[in-house]
C-alpha cells in the first residue's frame, strides 16, 4: 500500500492545501493529512478547529485521514508506514526551505522520499498567513479559503 503524509500547520487551511490534497490523494492508496501541533506557538486557530476543518473538506475522499502530530515528522511517518512526505512549492521563494527540509528529513530517514506537488497557478500566491491577515481585517476571503469553510474562517478570525 503506497501512504503518504501531508504535514502542516493548516492554519487555517486554504485552497493551495486543498488543490494539493486532491492531487496527492490520486497518487497514494493512503493519504495522511497532519497538523502539527506545537504547545510553544500561539496559532490562529486551535489544532481541534483545524483538524474539523480539515475532516470536513475531506470528507468525499475516503482515502484521506486527518490527524495531529508532535516531534519529528520523520518519526510520525514511520509511525505510520508512511513511504512519502507530499510538501507544496508555490514560487521560488518556498524552495529553499523547503528543500533544505527535504534533505534533512533524507538525512534523518533516508527511506522517506520527499515529493513535491504543485498547486494550480491562480493558488500560487495563497497563503495561510495572507489569510490571517486579510480575514482579520475583514476582507474578502473567496478564492483563498474552501467554500464550505469560508464563513467560519472569517468570523473566527475577525472574532479571535
Ligand atoms: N500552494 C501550494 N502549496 C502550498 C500552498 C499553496 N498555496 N500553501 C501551502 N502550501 C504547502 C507549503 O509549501 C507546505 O509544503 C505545505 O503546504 C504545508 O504548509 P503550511 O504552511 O500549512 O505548513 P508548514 O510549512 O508550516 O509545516 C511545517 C511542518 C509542520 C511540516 C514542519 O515544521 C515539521 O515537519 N515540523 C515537525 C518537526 C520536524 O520534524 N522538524 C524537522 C524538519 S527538517
Amino acid at each position: 500500500m503506497r501512504s503518504a503524509i501531508y504535514p502542516g500547520s493548516f492554519d487555517p487551511v486554504t485552497l493551495g492545501h486543498w488543490d494539493l490534497i486532491q492531487r496527492a490523494a490520486k497518487l497514494v492508496d493512503r493519504l495522511v493529512v497532519a497538523v502539527l501541533h506545537n504547545p510553544a506557538k500561539s496559532p490562529a486557530f486551535s489544532v481541534e478547529e483545524r483538524v474539523a476543518m480539515l475532516k470536513e473538506l475531506t470528507a468525499s475522499l475516503p482515502q484521506v485521514e486527518v490527524t495531529t502530530f508532535h516531534g519529528l515528522l520523520v518519526d510520525f511517518a514511520k509511525a505510520q508506514n508512511a513511504q512519502f512526505i507530499i510538501r507544496g512549492v508555490r514560487a521560488f521563494s518556498d524552495f529553499e526551505y523547503e528543500f533544505q527540509m527535504a534533505l534533512m528529513n533524507r538525512k534523518l530517514a533516508p527511506e522517506l522520499e520527499t515529493v513535491f506537488l504543485m498547486p494550480k497557478e491562480k493558488y500560487s500566491a495563497v497563503s495561510s498567513r495572507f489569510v490571517r491577515e486579510i480575514g482579520s481585517m475583514g476582507g474578502n476571503l473567496t478564492d483563498l479559503v474552501p467554500e464550505v469553510l469560508r464563513g467560519r474562517i472569517a468570523e473566527r478570525l475577525m472574532k479571535p
